[in-house]
């Protein structure tokens, strides 16, 4: 049974989280079934894509399946990991995509937030990224894209912190284009998407690859890139790495030793 539902509404392709059970937590099922259908909506050329979870959910997506977060010494975020896989499908979409949010949104949920073009939220949204919690070295594309979002400083303390956004900060500091009321959210998400496909589709997006390409250009050098890697593989080779999922799974909070 597909994890996600998808439809296609006045030309808008809609693509509903749809696992409960599991918080629509992302794991590498939900991610394929989550491809699939950007896959299907980039055939029949389908101009603008809306995000969103079934309604009444309390949680948006709890982020990163930790189930299927690698126990021994190998990268959480390598390239081909699922989350990463999804992030890029996001990113490379030919036209906007836009989440619409409903509920707490958690670390890599919120990294796919963040790396969608526009947010459209309510007041029950908040905006978790918890890789501390998890004992994770996030990666460089993915501090990337909050450092190209927000104003330095809240993207240190939302990664140093691990502390939920609430809607309204959020919207403040701009990682929600809009915070209407629940009721209206598919409306104005659709609103917008009606207005971009109302405009030239090939400006469009010739300038959403602008975007992409613009905001990951940014010099690192060969030796720094391969320290930062070695930095982040002691972290994945911890106790701490390790401690952090094992404590998840059996309920209790992390016990950690720096090691
Ligand atoms: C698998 C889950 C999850 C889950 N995976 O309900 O950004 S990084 O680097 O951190 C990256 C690696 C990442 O994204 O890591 C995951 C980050 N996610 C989180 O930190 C959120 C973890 N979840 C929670 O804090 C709570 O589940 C929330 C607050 C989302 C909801 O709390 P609530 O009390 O409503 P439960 O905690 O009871 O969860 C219901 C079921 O969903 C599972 C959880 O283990 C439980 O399973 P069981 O019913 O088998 O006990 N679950 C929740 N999140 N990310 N499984």
């Amino acid at each position: 049974m597909a994890l996600v539902q998808k439809e296609v509404r006045d030309n808008v392709g809609i693509i509903t989280l749809d696992n409960p059970k599991k918080l629509n937590a992302l794991s590498r099922e939900m991610v394929d079934d989550i491809i699939s259908a950007f896959d299907d909506f980039e055939a029949q050329r389908i101009p603008v894509i809306i995000l969103k979870a079934s309604e009444g959910m309390k949680v948006w997506s709890a982020g990163h399946d930790v189930k299927e977060l690698p126990r021994k010494m190998r990268d959480p975020l390598s390239y081909y990991d699922s989350l990463e896989r999804l992030l890029r499908t996001v990113e490379k979409y030919f036209g906007p995509v836009i989440a619409v949010v409903h509920g707490s949104v958690w670390g890599g949920a919120c990294d796919l937030t963040m790396t969608c073009d526009m947010v459209v939220a309510d007041d029950t949204a908040s905006f978790a990224m918890t890789p501390v919690k998890m004992g994770v070295p996030y990666n460089l594309t993915g501090i990337l894209h909050f450092m190209n979002r927000l104003p330095i400083n809240i993207a240190k303390e939302m990664f140093f912190t691990a502390s939920p956004l609430p809607a309204k900060k959020a919207a403040e500091i701009g990682i929600i284009n809009h915070l209407v009321p629940e009721e209206d959210l598919l409306k104005v998400a659709m609103d917008i998407a009606k207005t971009v496909m109302s405009r030239s589709q090939l400006s469009v997006e010739v300038i959403k690859e602008q975007f992409r390409i613009l905001s990951k250009a940014f010099p690192i050098n060969p030796a720094d890139f391969e320290r930062v890697q070695g930095l982040r593989r002691k972290v994945y080779d911890s106790h701490d790495y390790e401690e952090a999922i094992t404590a998840f799974l059996e309920k209790r909070p992390p016990c950690f030793n720096g090691k």
